[in-house]
């Protein structure tokens, strides 16, 4: 999603909110949202399309006036009915809607009755059992008001690497167009592709940084610059994201590279590993006395140290120097690894494109096979698959196989785990498909005993190939469910189930600390975009990020074989439940 596309439907859905707060009429109110979400999931940049003198595009469910505010905010960033609303209301007020718990009813009150504007005073007011006595609150409500206000005072405010990428990729192509500049890349969090950002940091490689530093400050979605020198600048962005820019020489490109990646940790374990050999290790060079000896190249620091490029996704301080040092570095997997994707929807339940389109989409990325895994007829709202409809789309699977040579379609579920650990379908519904996925969408809040037994259930029923999102949390949004990692992955390996790497950015679930778990353990992993419409396979680039940060290797991951080699990694075909030998990659990598 373009960056500007996330700004109007960010304002469109501040106008619902506040809008909501007024009272106002529910359709208008829905109308707005609805228009949020069109804005948000249409493909193109909107104001581009605008500033070429394009029509705005008939979007559905837009009408003429909705369309002039998107044109407004398009052309000018601003929406007059938005700043009217806001100059009616605490700037504040929506940072409440944001707790978990407090919709537009809650808040109004709390504003209204108790003269409650922010986060704070909503957590003060609980405290002092104010809350409880308003109309239709009482002691269980003030209670988890008070537990959802202090869980979201004490967030980090850090955002998801996929938003970070949106807004990075504009500013990259911003700061590129300017004369005398040499390289550009954003460090950092981001540049170790961790699932979350602090704030971007962007390094230039220059002679002269003036013009650079001026460009940057000018960015059209800069909306305060924070500190500015001539080598130096931090601005806050329009939607509160910071960015730091730093300017150097060429000859000290590398270095500074190094510097401003990190992390932090793996930085000062750099430095100690200098020390020892008598270096001095900074943003500028590695220096013996006054002389540098290396700064141009990321390459050459590592070398002045003895050792190998580290790629950044590993440079967290766990283990990398040491593996460096004695030659175990894992080759990560890369993008072009991936032969095929196991994990998608259609429009036959919650997706946005046809089996067709996605089947289309897939083949022109060069997919060796897909799996498309529909949601079970448990998931009622996405209008999950029963048996007789999910027969029917394997049919149609295999009538679109039949007509084409080169990539082939794999007839799959996502099916859900029920609490008690048995699955959504019957058995003879799961027997024909090529592979099954299984997932939890439900019960998260059991204890870890429970959910721990409900999992290895599951894990033990032989149509099961896959283990989806195994720790089922949401980023920033959704804890995951308490379970025993360790026992959950014995029992895979035993069993010659795979876990599941979900790239979707609001998942990015199984974690890099999981992954790593995996690689350990023998379990193969499965990079999966779980793509609900066709844009939605780029997101696989998440996925090998978090990957690389688990140490993953080609052979640790699934759907890096042929199909060939995949499919009997299945265990689908016939064999009810391949001994755990074939499950182990080793003389079956790549
Ligand atoms: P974030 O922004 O919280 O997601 O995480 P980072 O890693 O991007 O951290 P940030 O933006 O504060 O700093 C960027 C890099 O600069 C960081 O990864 C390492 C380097 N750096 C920052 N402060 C220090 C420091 O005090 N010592 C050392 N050795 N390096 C630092
Ligand atoms: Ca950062
Ligand atoms: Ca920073």
């Amino acid at each position: 999603m373009p960056v500007q596309n996330l700004l109007i439907a960010t304002a469109l859905e501040e106008i619902a909110d506040r809008l909501e707060l007024q009272v106002a009429n529910p359709f208008r109110v829905r109308a707005y949202r609805n228009a949020a979400r069109t804005v948000r999931e249409f493909p193109r940049d909107l104001k581009s399309v605008i500033d070429r003198g394009e029509v705005l595009p008939r979007l559905p469910g837009i009408g003429a006036d909705l369309a002039g505010k998107i044109g407004e905010l398009a052309r000018t960033g601003h929406c007059v009915l938005l700043d009217h609303l806001r100059a009616g209301m605490p700037a504040s007020i929506t940072e409440l809607l944001q707790v978990p718990g407090l919709g537009p009813k809650r808040v109004r009150t709390l504003w209204h009755d108790l003269g409650v504007q922010t986060p704070e005073q909503a957590l003060r007011a609980a405290r002092d059992g104010r809350i409880r006595r308003l109309h239709g609150f009482g002691e269980k409500i003030q209670r988890s008001i008070e537990l959802a206000i202090a869980a979201h005072l004490a967030k980090e405010r850090r955002i998801k690497l996929a938003v970070a990428a949106e807004y990075a990729d504009a500013l990259v192509a911003w700061l590129g167009r300017v004369t005398g500049i040499d390289r550009v890349v954003v460090a950092g969090s981001f540049r170790r592709m961790r699932e979350t950002v602090g704030d971007i940091d962007v390094l230039v490689s220059a002679n002269d940084g003036r013009p650079i530093v001026g460009r940057f400050v000018g960015y059209p979605d800069v909306e305060q610059v924070l500190a500015r020198g001539p080598t130096r600048a931090s601005v806050r962005l329009r939607g509160g994201l910071q960015v730091d820019l730093r300017v150097v020489h060429a000859e000290s490109f590398g270095a500074a590279l190094v510097y401003f990646t990190g992390s932090k940790a793996h930085n000062i374990a750099l430095r100690r590993l200098g020390q020892e050999r008598g270096l001095k290790i900074n943003e500028y060079g590695v220096f013996r006395g006054a002389r540098r000896i290396a700064g141009s190249t990321e390459e050459s620091i590592y070398a002045a140290l003895d050792l190998p490029l580290i790629s950044p996704e590993l440079r967290e301080d766990r283990g990398e120097i040491d593996a460096a040092r004695n030659g175990s570095l894992p080759m990560l997997v890369m993008l072009g690894d991936l032969r095929g994707d196991l994990h998608a929807h259609t429009d036959a339940t919650d997706g946005r494109n046809s089996l067709e389109e996605m089947v289309e989409a897939a083949r022109s990325l060069g997919f060796d096979y897909l799996a498309i895994t529909e949601h079970s007829r448990r998931q009622t709202m996405s209008h999950g698959l029963d048996g007789r409809r999910l027969a029917r789309q394997g049919r149609a699977i295999e009538r679109l196989n039949a007509g084409s040579r080169g990539m082939r379609v794999l007839r799959g579920i996502e099916v859900d785990i029920l609490d008690d650990g048995a699955l959504d379908l019957p058995d003879e519904s799961l027997a024909p498909l090529d592979i099954v996925v299984a997932a939890v969408h439900s019960g998260f809040t059991m204890s870890r005993e429970r959910q721990t037994e409900r999992i290895l259930r599951a894990l033990e029923n032989p149509r099961v190939s896959v283990l989806a999102h195994p720790s089922g949390r949401l980023i920033g949004e959704r804890e995951p469910y308490d379970i025993d990692m360790p026992q959950v992955l014995r029992k895979a390996k035993a069993a010659g189930v795979h876990m599941e790497l979900n790239a979707h950015p609001e998942r990015l679930d199984l974690s890099d600390v999981h992954c790593r778990m995996c690689k350990d353990q023998g379990v193969l992993v499965a990079i999966d975009s779980d793509a609900h419409r066709t844009q939605e396979f780029a997101n696989l680039r998440f996925g090998i990020g978090q990957a690389r940060r688990g140490w993953l290797a080609p052979a640790d991951v699934l759907n890096t074989r042929p199909l060939a080699k995949l499919l009997p990694l299945l265990r689908r075909a016939g064999t009810p439940r391949p001994g755990h030998a074939a499950a182990t990659g080793g003389a079956l990598s790549p």
